[in-house]
């Protein structure tokens, strides 16, 4: 079994979902429900750097932080880094609003951050997308009842949970830390 990781976030569809492909993979993985505080950045990285300032990792093995947004080219890139706020003020509705008559492609992007035994390590995952003109689906949270991967005519909320994780942004970020956490198994423990 691998290092054990407490993933630090208020959001347990991302818990869910992180667990699904780490777990997988024979990383278990504990929840800890918390509201990290979020600077003002304008980079996903440099929030995770801030979440992993704000937490403590187990004796053996690592904490996992994630940040992650919803980037519309001809929005500028918006809401990206805002769009936890932008959800709880404009909501869904506001959004498809002020995408009329706009291109609607997007892209959602994740980026996970593991810290423990010295070490810091960032990953980044990315899906792109549009933006359906009304949402569909009952499953997922946040924006996936509008948004449509490429390749698919279903929303995120319409594919449930595994045909979700399948080609999440999540996912993938989390697939690129695999392959450390698997070269940095935790050290043989003393005896005697
Ligand atoms: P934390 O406690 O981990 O910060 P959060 O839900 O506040 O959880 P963020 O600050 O990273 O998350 O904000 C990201 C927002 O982007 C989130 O509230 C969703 O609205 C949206 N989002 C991110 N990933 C998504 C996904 O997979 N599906 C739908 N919406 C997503």
């Amino acid at each position: 079994m691998g290092a054990e990781l407490v993933f630090y976030t208020s959001n347990r569809a991302k818990y869910e979902e992180a667990r699904s492909v780490l777990g997988a993979r024979g990383f278990p993985v504990r929840w800890q429900r918390r509201s990290l505080v979020e600077p003002q950045a304008s980079t996903l990285e440099a929030v995770v750097r801030a979440k992993l300032r704000q937490v403590a990792a187990p004796p053996r093995g690592f904490a996992l932080v994630e940040d992650s947004g919803l980037f519309v080219p001809s929005l500028g890139g918006f809401p990206g880094v805002y769009s936890s706020y932008v959800l709880k003020t404009l909501g869904l509705e506001g959004l498809l609003r002020a995408l009329r008559g706009q291109r609607r492609n997007a892209s959602f992007v994740a980026v996970v951050g593991l810290a423990g035994r010295g070490m810091l390590r960032l990953g980044r995952g990315e899906v792109r997308g549009s933006l359906a003109p009304t949402p569909r689906g009952r499953g997922g949270f946040g924006f996936d009842p509008v948004f449509i991967p490429e390749g698919h005519s279903q929303t995120f909320a319409q594919m449930g949970s595994e045909g979700k994780a399948l080609l999440s942004h999540r996912t993938r970020a989390l697939r690129g830390l695999i392959r450390f956490l698997e070269t940095s198994s935790p050290p043989p423990r003393r005896t005697g």
